[in-house]
């Protein structure tokens, strides 16, 4: 196993220890995920008793593998699980270039905690200082709303599959937005959350409340500091 996938081991086993009886429990998306499934998976078939609501196809098909029940319908979540692109030291994230962003969000913000998993090259200072800024967008109009997104100040390239535009779970484009490091996550939020063909973005603000990092040897956990700015 590669370094990398070792320390994506640690981190994923270790968020599995979270998951108790009776919980609704939110199935993230991604390469560190992969392992939090397994072990999830072994966990259940051992007896633990839970729903999963898994945020993609892969991740459902995974978990149906895996053996993991799967909630018919669900209005709140108790704890996700996921991973992301960006962590900065509040535990804001850039997430969402596994192409999952809009569902990884909403079971997000239906949860009562979200744990993010990852390894340390996850974290950084200030958010938008690696990754790009994933967006989802409508196909209806993209290349003007690629436009609106570009006088925010950011640089939005398509993303392809050979020469057709990649298409989301739910059947929409992505555009990979460089931005460098961004100053004002909230308010570059707030603006892309008055566009009109977008349907989502990566930045998830003030929804998780730990990480936990993984190495070659281990885990550590970060908690953010503060908690909570949202009443929930
Ligand atoms: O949010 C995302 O889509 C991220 O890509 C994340 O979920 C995947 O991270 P990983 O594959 O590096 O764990």
């Amino acid at each position: 196993m590669a370094n990398s996938d070792e320390a994506k081991r640690q981190a994923g086993e270790r968020a599995a220890e979270l998951v108790a009886d009776d919980m609704v429990v939110g199935l993230g998306t991604g390469s560190t995920v992969y392992f939090f499934l397994l072990k999830l998976g072994e966990r259940c078939r051992q007896g633990l008793k839970i729903v999963g609501v898994p945020t993609s196809l892969a991740t459902e098909a995974l978990a149906r593998e895996q053996g993991i029940p799967l909630a018919d319908a669900w209005t709140a979540v108790d704890l996700v699980i996921d991973g992301a692109d960006e962590i900065d030291p509040h535990l804001d994230l850039i997430k969402g270039m596994g192409g999952a962003l809009v569902r990884e969000k909403i079971v997000a913000q239906a949860a009562s905690r979200v744990v993010v998993v990852g390894d340390e090259g996850k974290l950084v200072g200030a958010l938008g200082s690696r990754s790009p800024l994933p967006v989802e967008v409508i196909p209806f109009g993209w290349e003007a709303t690629a436009r609106r997104v570009l006088q925010l100040g950011m640089a939005p390239v398509i993303r392809r599959r050979a020469s057709e535009p990649y298409r989301t779970d739910n059947g929409n484009y992505l555009l990979e937005c460089h931005t460098g490091p961004i100053d004002h996550a909230a308010t570059l939020a707030a603006a892309l959350d008055g566009i009109a063909g977008v349907v989502g973005h990566g930045l998830f603000l003030d929804l998780a409340t730990t990480a936990i990092i993984g190495s070659e040897t281990g885990t550590r956990l970060l908690h953010r500091p503060g908690g909570l700015r949202r009443s929930a």
